[in-house]
């Protein structure tokens, strides 16, 4: 086996506990109605009862008590279920009671889709463990913890901002916190499958290049992969730590936006099976091009943030992400940048069957305290979990790792190029990306630098000229001045703001507020986008309106980030027009 090989397997799963790939598993769901008490005074923490069964006698002190307790949905943000936690930021503790019945020579696991932000988890009154970070799936190994019929699984979840946290203090979205993925327990066999890596090597058309891990004393065992749809019988052998290389070529029909296909791939070791559903695609830049299966491609693309407008909640369900995701196709795109943390599972496989591509992203984002000795690891776990989540899926095609963070801010190079080298290590068969707005704006000349896009595959550039910055001439003759001129160009984020219905009012001022003074933004950026050398896509900010405490003018705001194309209500505003047209065009 490469060295190579075991290096990049390696650096994915080092420091990482036995953590099941869930695609296909047996899962028993705990998603349902779960008792919470909410705990503004954080005195949870030290009333240990909290945690513990009820009182034994009558004259036991008892002053709290999940039994009779509210109910919260899980999955779902508590914000936006309870009207007295609209914007609540601390700590919340959930109770649910289930039953189960372990079989022999069989392992549990209990896995959480996402918590947001921080993770304290009691089985029947024993520390689980710990997670922090809002969007990625953890879990923990409950065989022999869990017990023959009923058991109580708590969980404090806290959504305080932390000034080390990722994000940090400032960002501009509501902060949903909450069980806000689905909670399942998985059953496996005794040496299971925990994880494999199946999708076409970089480059390749036709070529496979992956890995299988399994977990449990029967480290070395006979591996096949089928892909039945193309007669693929492919064998293969763990080794003594459970690893085997996958390497087969085949004449796969391959994954796009226009053609999204996928294959059935199964799994199988002697002890275990699993099968999921695997697209195969290449991307890359050449030159200043993007290509996708070797051609090149325009990408067409929207910022969404996961809320589900309708609701006004955090989006985790099928349903929310096709509401999102057809929305998008509707506007006429290929792309979707999953604004700014990674989003839940079914918006990746919704996409990916659907065919839009993904960029996806972990929040390092504007406040980002570098040079806290804890962000540099907290920071890495989160690039693990999320390729670890989305190494297979076909639609994933950038891993962006920042968005925004300050140039001048100490340490902020070396932690970022530090994390980029990893995240190449790690998987280097997608783009990978820093967002910035390091750039300058003086007499219509767009002047672009910062030494991360010396590590960016695309120079990713958010620009509201228009809104926060008036134009300086017009938009037709913009000129650029961009370090790294042979990179092709996305424009990451543009727009402006209106309140949708608020039209035919004076449009030469933003503080109009107005569908048109939008519209014209859109007007004149598509102007000067002709003006971008290597242009290879571009992103209006954002799709819906949504909430952010952040946005409080009185008038037109009142809570919301107004820069939609869509309203909070999914009416079209005039500038959805402009873009849908460009689009069109391209
Ligand atoms: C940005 C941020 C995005 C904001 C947006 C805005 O540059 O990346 O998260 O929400 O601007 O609306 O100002």
């Amino acid at each position: 086996m490469g060295t190579l090989f075991i290096f990049l397997w390696c650096e994915l799963l080092s420091g990482q506990t036995a953590m099941v790939n869930v695609q296909s598993r047996n899962l028993t769901s705990l998603n349902g109605k779960w008792n919470v008490l909410v705990d503004p005074g954080d005195i949870g923490g030290w009333k240990k009862f909290w945690i513990e069964p009820k009182p034994q006698k009558k004259t036991d002190f008892f002053e709290y008590s999940f039994d009779g307790a509210p109910e919260l949905n899980v999955p779902g943000d508590f914000n936006s279920q309870m009207c007295e936690l609209s914007f609540y930021e601390g700590s919340v503790w959930y109770r649910k009671l289930f039953n189960v019945s372990p079989k022999k020579d069989t392992r549990l696991f209990l896995y959480f889709g996402a918590v947001n932000y921080i993770a304290d988890v009691y089985l029947n009154g024993e520390k689980l463990g710990s997670h922090e970070g809002g969007f990625t799936p953890f879990q923990f190994e409950i065989t022999g913890k869990v017990k023959e019929g009923n058991n109580s699984l708590i969980v404090k979840v806290d959504n305080r901002r932390l000034e080390n946290g990722i994000p940090g203090r400032g960002y501009d979205w509501l902060n949903y916190g909450g069980i806000t993925r689905d909670v399942s327990i998985i059953e496996t066999a005794d040496t299971y499958i925990d994880d494999y890596s199946i999708q076409l090597k970089k480059g390749s058309l036709n070529n496979v290049l992956g890995w299988i891990q399994l977990e449990g004393g029967h480290a070395e065992q006979n591996i096949k992969v089928k892909i039945p749809e193309l007669h693929i019988v492919y064998k293969t052998r763990t080794n003594d730590k459970g690893i085997a290389k996958v390497e087969f070529s085949a004449p796969f029909k391959l994954w796009s936006p226009d053609s999204p296909k996928l294959y059935k791939v199964t799994i199988e070791s002697e002890t275990d099976s699993v099968t999921d559903s695997i697209g195969f695609r290449c991307i890359e830049v050449q030159g200043n091009k993007v290509l996708l299966n070797k051609k090149p491609i325009f990408l067409k693309a929207v910022n969404i943030h996961e809320e589900n407008p309708m609701k006004k909640a955090r989006a985790y369900s099928a349903e929310d992400a096709r509401l999102l995701l057809n929305s998008a196709k509707e506007l006429g795109c290929n792309l979707v940048r999953l604004a700014h943390y990674p989003h839940n599972e079914n918006t990746i496989k919704e996409a990916e069957k659907m065919g839009l591509m993904v960029w996806s992203e972990i929040p390092i984002y504007q406040h980002i305290q570098f040079s806290d000795s804890l962000v540099p690891q907290k920071m890495e776990t989160m690039l693990k979990e999320m390729i670890r989540r989305d190494k297979n899926r076909a639609a994933v095609i950038v891993w962006s790792l920042s968005n925004e963070t300050y140039s001048g801010t100490p340490n902020r190079n070396n932690a970022l190029i530090g994390l980029t080298q990893k995240c190449r290590t790690m998987d280097s068969t997608r783009l990978i990306n820093h967002v910035t707005n390091t750039q300058s704006y003086v007499n219509n000349v767009f002047n672009v630098w910062d030494t991360l896009y010396k590590y960016s595959d695309l120079i990713c550039i958010n620009e509201y000229i228009g809104w926060y910055d008036p134009w300086q001439g017009k938009p037709s003759e913009t000129k650029w001045k961009v370090a790294f001129p042979d990179k092709p160009i996305f424009i990451s984020e543009f727009g402006g703001e209106a309140l949708y219905g608020n039209k035919n009012v004076p449009t030469d001022e933003a503080a109009s507020w107005s569908e048109e003074y939008q519209e014209q933004i859109y007007k004149n950026q598509i102007e000067m986008f002709g003006t971008i050398p290597n242009l290879c896509g571009v992103c209006p900010w954002i799709l819906f309106d949504y909430k952010s405490l952040g946005r409080m003018q009185p008038v037109y705001q009142k809570g919301y980030n107004r820069k939609g194309l869509l309203s909070d209500k999914g009416e079209k505003k005039k500038a959805w027009y402009i873009m849908n047209e460009y689009f069109k065009q391209k």
